[in-house]
């Protein structure tokens, strides 16, 4: 790891330089399109759904017992974005701001984040609304309370449009919210932007918890995954949880140079681009858990360390 930024600039941390090489193209030809409905249809049945997990509502799709169903407000504000390896001695060169200067500073209009990443019992209440097609069973295993993994990109975009139009839909759903939703704004995920700045405040701090790193406040360094909010951290901004670690999350940018542009989309993208993923996981050491962290990934690639975590946000 020592000597990735070294190499090359466009050098990606460890566990995202092991997924580049994954093809969206052959996960697309998994199956037929008759096998894959009957599969989903299979999956789907199989499908138990916990009969009673602390924090989270069967009736509130599975999203955590709290007012604002786990969405956390995020003021509107600037933040320091990138890293000064004056003061990060484990910055990588990717998260250099420009030629001149180390960082940038980005000021976000508000936006909610999740307070989570999105569980198993999260991810399996939306298969089992939808059909969706589980191409990695394993996303459907293990604890509820554990963030899904084996999912890719584009499953995190469907979960997400899901969660919006169910939100919508609801006479249940918080008048925030609701409010916020009838105003134009979408469940998304967090362009890398947004996650940072949730992560890491508007101190620039290097880890969520501050400037040293600290085991007893993130998954990082162990053989798995966590429930999430395992790890309590009363100095994380927003009250966020596992921002660091446990498992690494999809964002909706692409991996491009800095600085961060965020009317970049997707039609101005080459066909093999990568998508960032943001805050390493469990299988990572203290560097990759860093809040300015940029991992990118092919969109098709699906991971026991990936994950993610949506937003609700107007742009
Ligand atoms: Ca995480």
């Amino acid at each position: 790891m020592s000597g990735a930024q070294s190499r090359n600039r466009w050098a990606v941390p460890l566990a995202a330089a092991a997924l580049v090489g994954a093809s969206w193209a052959a996960l697309q030809l998994a199956s037929s399109p008759e096998t894959e409905g009957e599969r989903a249809s299979e999956v789907a049945a199989a499908i138990e759904l916990p009969t009673h997990v602390p924090g989270l509502r069967p009736d509130a799709w599975f999203l955590p017992e709290e007012p604002l169903l786990g969405f956390v407000e995020i003021p509107a504000g600037p933040f320091t974005m990138g890293s000064d390896p004056s003061v990060d001695r484990l910055a990588f060169d990717v998260e250099r701001w420009s030629a001149t200067s180390a960082q940038g500073t980005v000021d976000l209009p508000s936006y909610y984040i999740g307070r989570y990443e999105v569980t198993v019992a999260q991810f399996a209440a939306f298969v089992r609304a939808t059909g969706h097609r589980v191409v990695d069973e394993t996303a459907l295993r293990g604890d509820w309370r554990q963030p899904v993994t084996g999912v890719a990109w584009t499953d995190a975009l469907a979960y997400a449009r899901w969660l919006d139009a169910t939100l919508r839909s609801w006479d249940g759903a918080p008048p925030e919210l609701a409010a916020r939703l009838g105003d134009g704004w979408h469940v998304r995920l967090p362009t890398e932007a947004q996650w940072e700045k949730a992560a890491r405040g508007t101190d620039a701090r290097i880890w969520p918890w501050g400037d040293e790193p600290r085991r007893d406040r993130a998954n990082f360094g162990t053989r798995g995954p966590a429930p999430v909010g395992s790890f309590d951290c009363p100095e994380c901004p927003y009250g966020l949880a596992d921002m660091a670690g446990n498992v690494w999350e999809w964002t909706r940018s692409p991996y491009q140079p800095y600085p961060f542009e965020p009317s970049v989309s997707r039609v101005d993208l080459q066909a093999e681009a990568l998508w960032v993923m943001r805050g390493g996981s469990f299988t990572d050491g203290e560097q990759n858990v860093r809040a300015a962290v940029r991992g990118g990934a092919d969109p098709g690639a699906r991971r026991p360390f990936i994950g993610f975590r949506v937003v609700i946000s107007e742009h």
